[in-house]
């Protein structure tokens, strides 16, 4: 019989979520091995190596917190980090942590069943390895295209095409070089519009493939000096106090007026939105003032100002038309990004609107629209992720009685979870980062607070010898409606994306992450730490009264 190595905790992922849950479990004392699909850590920032790509959260913030040591020992070249710094950053983190030796690169992992009778989980990856862990940690993140496939247009004939084309979410640049090259962009989320902004700079002709049109806020990415650097070092000890009050998670951008955007005049209101656009940088803009994302009426305001700038930027009236958004600002997640319309106005840059002319099929020479074909030597797919379910699904998670999730969740039209991070009927599975998690603000923010409070979870009721730890039916209908009736109120709900499932023909329309803000999200995480909506035994109910 061959031996099968048994872990305490067997984390899937080395992202934030990944590393953090690493290095708390190890520190703890407890035996974890984590495993990672990439040659490398970074999660999501290890397979979206896209031209461009950049984060839009300023670097003071998209750090680790958790420790002055670490926090203080990283430098940031600028505000808002690129893909490479952020490898790099995260490199530097597992190892001042010193947790690389509890990491297995290369390694994807393909389904995991739980044992009701050793009460442990069987984890299996693609090469064959399989291991047991009492607690399993996937730490795979919503927006995943690794555990799944990424999110792709179905395009017939695409097996036709001599050229190249590859998702940006899985981007090999060993294998895409675009200079001089035509290239096809099909998406224009925030993973689109960074890529055709590099796209225009190098590519013989870039033609944009839109389905929907964007907003996107005027960003400076100022590098940052060594004075700045020390002054951020300096404010590491109110650094986390700043984070948790603010709703974002981002304390750079403040309310700046607070007060209704209808309490001032339009005249008023125009010199603020110009002043903003001209002088603030990234999410700032939604923060103007205090009910752009309250009051539709409000928000209309900044939506009429936004649009305003298209039209002024983009030199030819028909596309800039055609890129004219219609919903409310940030009901999709918010861009941020420097030169996307201006890219418009160069002769190497067009712009197809698949809303009047959708895709026919592939051909070999390119793509073909109702209006015509394209002729193209590279297609990018920027056409985002199968948000919530897809890893879940592909991931063959299987819970008491061989239940899978993806069933137990009925393809999406029925999720539940516990504060996103535990399930009925799945015992000591605590994922991390995906459904119901608060994806729209700062993931370091959550990351942390999760991270934490599953860690103590996990040490509460250890210390107690307590086998399994499973929410009640109850505390995960009462947590799944929160999150519904959060999500149904707020701007997610009225334009789809992928917040909701809409941005997928067929998928059921569900909000899959938590739209309330990230204190209305810690104060949920604080009225769970009575642990009452845990499975109660005897020996659970002695462990709750003894907190
Ligand atoms: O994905 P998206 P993303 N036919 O879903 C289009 C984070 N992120 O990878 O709007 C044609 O937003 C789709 O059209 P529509 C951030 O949280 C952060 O760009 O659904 N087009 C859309 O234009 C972000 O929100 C950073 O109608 C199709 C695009 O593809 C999240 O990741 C950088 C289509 C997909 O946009 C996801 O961003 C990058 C179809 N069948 C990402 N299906 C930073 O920190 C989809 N599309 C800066």
């Amino acid at each position: 019989m061959t031996h099968v190595q048994e872990y305490d905790a067997v984390v899937i992922g080395a992202g934030f979520a990944g590393i953090y849950m690493t290095h708390l479990l190890s520190e703890g004392g407890y035996s974890v091995r984590t495993y990672e699909a990439g040659e490398s850590v970074g999660g999501t920032w290890y397979w979206n190596r896209y031209p461009g790509a950049r984060c839009d959260t300023p670097s003071e913030f998209y750090s680790y917190t958790f420790s002055e040591e670490l926090y203080k020992g990283w430098t940031w070249s600028s505000f808002y980090p690129k893909q490479e710094e952020i490898m790099d950053y995260l490199n530097y983190a597992v190892n001042k942590l010193n947790i690389r030796e509890n990491i297995h690169f290369n390694t994807a992992m393909k389904s995991a069943d739980y044992n009701e009778e050793n009460k442990r989980w069987e984890i299996h990856f693609t090469d064959g390895l399989k291991v047991q862990a009492k607690y399993f940690i996937p730490a795979i993140g919503g927006l995943n295209a690794i555990h799944t496939e990424p999110h792709r247009p179905k395009i017939k004939g695409l097996e036709n095409f001599k050229g190249v084309y590859q998702h940006t979410s899985r981007w090999s640049p060993e294998e895409v070089n675009l200079k001089g090259k035509r290239v096809g962009v099909i998406g224009t989320g925030s993973t689109g519009v960074q890529t055709i902004i590099e796209a225009a700079k190098e590519a013989e002709h870039v033609t944009v493939f839109q389905r929907t049109p964007q907003y996107v806020l005027p960003v400076k990415n100022p590098k940052l000096n060594s004075e700045q650097m020390k002054e951020m070092h300096d404010n590491f000890h109110s650094l986390d106090r700043r984070v948790l009050a603010h709703p974002t998670g981002m304390p750079s951008f403040p309310v700046l007026r607070n007060y209704s955007a209808l309490e001032n005049t339009p005249k008023e209101r125009q010199q603020f939105y110009e002043q903003l656009y001209e002088e603030a940088n990234g999410f700032q803009m939604i923060f103007a003032y205090n009910d752009l994302m309250l009051n539709e009426e409000s928000n209309e305001t900044l939506a009429e100002f936004l649009r305003s700038k298209i039209k002024e930027t983009v030199k030819d009236p028909e596309t800039a038309n055609e890129l004219l958004p219609t919903y409310l600002v940030a009901a999709k997640r918010p861009i941020v990004a420097k030169g996307y319309f201006e890219t418009f106005n160069q002769n190497n840059v067009s712009l197809v609107n698949l809303r009047k002319t959708p895709f026919v099929d592939a051909t070999e020479k390119g793509l073909r629209t109702t209006e015509t074909e394209h002729e193209l030597d590279i297609i990018i797919f920027a056409s985002g992720f199968d948000v919530g379910m897809g890893p879940i699904r592909d991931s063959n998670i299987r819970g008491r009685g061989g239940v899978l999730l993806h069933k137990k969740w009925e393809e999406g039209a029925n999720i539940k979870t516990y504060l996103g991070a535990c399930h009925n009927e799945f015992p000591n599975f605590l994922p991390i980062g995906g459904t119901h998690y608060p994806l729209g603000v700062n993931v370091i923010g959550p990351t942390q607070v999760m991270g934490k409070w599953i860690y103590d979870l996990i040490n509460h009721f250890d210390k107690h010898g307590i086998e399994e730890i499973e929410p009640t039916l109850e505390a995960e209908e009462t947590w799944t409606n929160h999150v519904n009736e959060i999500g149904e109120m707020s701007f997610y709900s009225t334009v789809d994306s992928w917040f909701n499932g809409g941005n997928i023909e067929g998928k059921p329309r569900r909000i899959l992450g938590y739209a309330g803000d990230f204190l209305m999200y810690q104060e949920q995480i604080e009225k769970s730490l009575d642990y009452k909506a845990f499975i109660h035994s005897p020996k659970l109910t002695h462990a709750i009264n003894e907190k």
